[in-house]
């Protein structure tokens, strides 16, 4: 890492990159590496690897009583998670989630051939917005997927007063908001279920995994039966299913990774704090807030870049990534305009402007324990004297 200084300091303007190698948004946050390896022990000891092994047992019960929820079922993946939920909710026909979104929202709709309606977002939150919820409303809808997107939380009740009102599931995508609240009430307690993703790259990680956390024990229970082929004891399957299992070692590393849970989130808001410093007084560039009243992962930091900036967003994208700095356009340019709902829904994109609006002007910029306090400065240098020297 380089001291960044001028703008003759740039990578654009022929010096060196600012970091010998590349800095990634998604960087895994790792707690005990002894722990962990202390864990693998006893788990080849036991040699039980899946099927419901303690460590999987006791990871559902903490990440259950972490959201203070009834049940959490452990799972694969994230998308796994979500496809078997939507399964277990009964929906069909058409369900409405944003398109601003990671495409896996999308995608566990249509892998089961249900219609995903792209509704449009509130443009400051990110998240649905309820009217355009209400328009898309169809007699073949069944229910409407809301997502946590950065963490921050869905219109939950507006969302769920529609709902309501429609005879309509609500569940939620909660890939982004492990650990986070909404009103004092933790995330997991919402809607008939809502869905963690515990990929690497997520704030708190299972190398691979995923959740369904619902406080309905019926639900829970044909949940539970789905993830592992329908069966109800040996020989017995009383449920269509499918393999969504989350292993034994996989388990271990959401053990270790939940004990370092609370040095990550001060890593991460030490870092959001650190990026509010250099950032919030530049021409056009804004963070995107968290609610200080509930808990907050931080896990992504959200830059914005208006028509104010005199330096375009997928200009200053190109020059951070030239100082191997590897921020990201999350999650530009939107589900509807990604295959195959582009063309499938050639028009989706006419009722989603601030869809649109919003994925133009993203930037995610890398957090979490592998970054620290110089490394954003000299992030923010780099992006502060891009737009000095253009303004
Ligand atoms: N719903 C939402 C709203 C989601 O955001 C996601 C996942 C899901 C559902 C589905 O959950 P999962 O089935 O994934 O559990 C990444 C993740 O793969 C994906 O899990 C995540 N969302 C999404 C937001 O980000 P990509 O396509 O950006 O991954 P990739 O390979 O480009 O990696 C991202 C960055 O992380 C790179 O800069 C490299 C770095 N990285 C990645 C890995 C895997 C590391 O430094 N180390 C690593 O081990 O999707």
């Amino acid at each position: 890492m380089k001291l960044i200084l001028s703008p003759q300091d740039l990578a654009i303007n022929g010096a060196s990159p600012a970091f010998e190698k590349p800095l990634h948004v998604g960087r895994p946050n790792i707690g005990s590496r002894e722990a962990f390896l202390k864990y693998t022990e006893e788990i080849f000891d036991r040699r039980w690897l899946s099927n419901d092994g303690p460590v999987l047992k006791e990871f559902e019960q903490r990440i259950a009583a972490h959201h203070d929820v009834k049940h959490c079922v452990a799972m694969c993946n994230g998308t796994v998670a979500l496809e078997i939920a939507i399964r277990a909710l009964g929906l069909e026909g058409e369900v409405i989630i944003p398109s601003y979104t990671f495409i896996a929202t999308a995608h566990a709709l249509h892998w089961q051939a249900i219609t995903p309606v792209f509704a449009d977002i509130n443009p400051v939150t990110h998240t649905l917005d309820p009217d355009a919820v209400r328009r898309m409303i169809t007699p073949r809808t069944t229910g409407i997927i809301g997502v946590h997107l950065w963490g921050r939380n869905a219109p939950i009740e507006a969302l769920q007063t529609i709902a309501d009102e429609h005879g309509l599931k609500l569940m939620f995508d909660a890939a982004h908001a492990f650990g986070c609240s909404y009103k004092g009430t933790m995330v997991g307690n919402f809607g008939a279920c809502e869905v963690l993703s515990f990929h690497a790259t997520k704030f708190f990680n299972t190398f691979e995994g995923g959740a369904v956390l619902t406080n309905n024990d019926d639900l829970a229970k044909t949940i539970r039966l789905m993830r592992n082929f329908g069966f109800s004891g040996v020989d017995n399957v009383i449920h269509p299913g499918t393999n969504g299992k989350m292993i034994e070692i996989v388990a271990a590393m959401g053990m270790v990774n939940l004990d370092a849970i609370d040095n990550v989130v001060e890593a991460n808001q030490r870092n959001y704090q650190a990026y509010y410093e250099g950032l919030s007084s530049l021409p056009g560039i804004s963070l995107l807030t968290f609610d200080e009243s509930e808990f907050n992962s931080y896990q992504y930091v959200v830059m914005e870049v208006c028509e104010k900036c005199p330096v375009t967003r997928d200009k200053i994208i190109q020059a951070l990534h030239t100082e191997n700095i590897l921020a990201r356009k999350y999650f530009w340019p939107g589900c509807h305009n990604m295959m195959p709902y582009r063309e499938l829904y050639p028009h989706a994109g006419l009722m989603l402007a601030n869809t649109q609006y919003v994925a133009d002007r993203v930037i995610v910029l890398p957090t979490g324990t592998a970054i620290d306090y110089k490394i954003v400065k000299t992030v923010t240098s780099v992006i502060q004297i891009l737009i000095e020297s253009e303004s």
